[in-house]
């Protein structure tokens, strides 16, 4: 059994971490000045290799694949503050798959009177999304990085979560209404959730298995929030985006691996042949 420590512990009991001071103040004045340049954008626009894709008609904007929106979010694909924390839980370490890939990434700007249901849990089973712990070692399939950019107080329309909820065998009272009505629903009320609030620069990890959406936020201005999602290498964009070979070809090797986990095999090419592991 590999040693384990305290957050090691939190993850395993509650689904998620906080990690405080998790980026700098330069990166963190970085990304905010990033946001200040976007520009307006429509649903379903492209800027650059990022499109605009918000989710549920209620969340605001949420600009996708922001990794190809410069080098403050290039930092952010293997930072040292959660990067090895993402291979142990959710990067099949150690095995012949070992490796992460970026399921989404996303810019997330929140305005008053938006917010977003919650979803999902442990009872629904879904092999993407789980929560697993198999002979001494984290196996999950998917962990997210919400990395605040503002603070993130009361009013401010805060992360919300279900404790323990990436372990359930059955759905909170509150899924039984569909997601259909549930969306319409600005205030609800969900017995067992807490809101999570942070400094900008903290960031909270949870295992996408844990119920979670955020409340609405009431106060004037905006929340600012980049989430990256996690999985194993074998994994796949949950929106098919391609990365840009700029892109690809500006990262460090360490970053093009998480961004490129498996290297496109070309009928007559020999790319590929240096990454081949004999096992
Ligand atoms: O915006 C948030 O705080 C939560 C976002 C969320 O629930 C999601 O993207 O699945």
């Amino acid at each position: 059994m590999p040693d384990f420590d305290l957050q090691d512990f939190l993850f395993d009991l509650r689904g998620y971490l906080i990690l405080e001071k998790a980026i700098d103040a330069t990166l963190l004045a970085n990304l905010n000045r990033a946001f200040d340049n976007f520009p307006e954008l429509q649903f379903g626009e492209w800027w650059g290799n990022a499109q605009r894709l918000d989710n549920n008609g209620h969340a605001g904007l949420e600009l996708q694949n922001i990794v190809e929106a410069g080098k403050p979010f290039e930092a952010l694909i293997d930072h040292p503050s959660w990067i090895d924390r993402l291979r142990r839980y959710c990067g099949e370490d150690g095995t012949y798959v070992g490796g992460l890939f970026i399921d989404e990434c996303f810019a997330s700007v929140r305005r008053n009177g938006g917010y977003f249901p919650l979803h999902s849990g442990g009872q629904d089973g879904v092999v993407r999304n789980q929560f697993r712990f198999v002979n001494g070692q984290f196996r999950c399939g998917q962990v997210n990085i919400l990395l605040a950019l503002t603070d993130i107080g009361p009013g401010d329309g805060g992360t919300r979560i279900l404790p323990g909820s990436h372990k359930s065998n059955i759905a909170h009272p509150v899924f039984a209404r569909n997601f259909s009505e549930r969306v319409k629903d600005e205030d609800e009320v969900v017995e067992g959730s807490i809101e999570v609030n942070m400094k900008a620069g903290d960031a909270l990890m949870f295992v996408d298995a844990l119920s979670h959406g955020a409340t609405k936020r009431i106060n004037p201005g905006d929340r600012r929030v980049v989430i990256f999602r996690y999985g194993p290498s074998w994994g796949n964009t949950r929106y098919g985006f391609k990365y840009s070979q700029e892109l690809l070809d500006r990262v460090t090797p360490e970053q093009r691996k998480i961004l490129e986990p498996i290297t496109p095999r070309h009928p007559g090419t020999q790319r590929g042949l240096e990454r081949l592991v004999t096992a």
